[in-house]
């Protein structure tokens, strides 16, 4: 772990570098607080610092201020250590109220010094272990899990942000809805597991073929939505066919079978004033008309 040790005084500077290398940190070093906040604000930096209360620019406590103010985010905790000789009561919790996380006086014990620095360590981790922990349940709570795209819940909820996006910025979206051809015959043959696989593989074949900012989703069982910013009626019809044939020249290694399926798919391109619902309808109409005209087939 990497610290910042911010103090106008070379000496302390030094002697700080060599204690903290000696317990096993890594460090970097500011000489003024205005260094110290373009390394605190800058991309990767440490997730904690010593400062010193008295540096030419900006002090300490503005620098433990402003941290709170513009670089605390969610997932990301800068813990901050007020390393001083301000001494008096006033001081003290005028610098924690400013933003420290803890306050230290000089001259200062070393194994003070480390104790302390252990527990904004602790503390660091913890907020890492939260973070991971809520990065993995949304991720649980948007996905699905068999084949990994968007769950039914969260592409409806993209779909509303995308839709309320091209409201504002006047450009189309498109929408595709896919569905399997003849899929019960897959389980009904193969077997359940090896319909799962299909499943999987033509989510995956789906992903590959479209924009990093289209969004794949399962709406239900072999029934796929792909959602296309900034895509007009044409781009979407033409994205479709191409998923169409992706999926439909593949051949699927399942359970020592050799699959091959077939997608029907209807499109819908919304605009302005259209709601979700309309939407979603619309292309399942079109698919509703793919199917029934033949399947492996795009309609609009
Ligand atoms: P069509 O061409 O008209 O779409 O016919 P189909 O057989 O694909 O359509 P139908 O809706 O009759 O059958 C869909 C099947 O998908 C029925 C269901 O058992 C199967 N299914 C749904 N979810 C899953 C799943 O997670 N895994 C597997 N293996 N099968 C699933
Ligand atoms: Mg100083
Ligand atoms: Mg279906
Ligand atoms: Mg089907």
């Amino acid at each position: 772990m990497e610290i910042l040790l911010a103090d106008d005084d070379a000496t302390t500077r030094k002697m700080l570098t060599a204690m903290l290398r000696r317990w096993g940190y890594g460090t970097v070093t500011a000489a003024s607080g205005d260094e110290a906040w373009a390394i605190l604000s800058s991309e990767d930096a440490p997730r904690m610092a010593i400062l010193d209360w008295v540096m030419p620019g900006i002090d300490g406590v503005d620098i433990c201020r402003r941290a709170r103010e513009e670089l605390s985010t969610n997932d990301r905790y800068l813990y901050l250590i007020l390393l001083t000789a301000k001494t008096s009561r006033e001081e003290i919790i005028s610098g924690l109220e400013a933003g420290a996380d803890d306050y230290m006086v000089k001259p200062f014990d070393p194994s003070e010094l480390q104790v302390r620095v252990g527990i904004g360590r602790r503390i660091i981790k913890l907020h890492k272990e939260l973070v991971e922990a809520k990065e993995a349940l949304h991720y649980q709570a948007t996905r699905d899990p068999l084949t990994g795209v968007y769950n039914r819940g969260a592409t409806i909820g993209r779909l509303e942000e995308e839709l309320d996006r091209s409201r504002r910025e006047g450009l189309p979206l498109g929408l595709i809805m896919i569905d399997i051809d003849h899929f019960k015959k897959i389980n009904d043959t193969y077997g359940h597991l090896a319909g799962d696989i299909v499943l999987r593989k033509t989510a995956e074949i789906m992903k590959s073929v479209v924009r990093s900012y289209d969004v794949v989703g399962r709406f239900g069982g072999e029934e796929f939505l792909v959602i296309l910013p900034k895509a007009d009626e044409d781009i979407v019809v033409g994205v479709a066919e191409r998923i169409r044939k992706a999926v439909g020249t593949h051949v699927i290694s399942a359970d020592g079978a050799q699959i091959k399926v077939t997608l029907s798919a209807g499109t819908a391109a919304g605009k302005g004033a259209c709601a979700v619902d309309a939407l979603i309808q619309a292309a399942d109409e079109a698919l509703y008309e793919a199917k029934r005209s033949g399947r492996d087939r795009v309609c609009r």
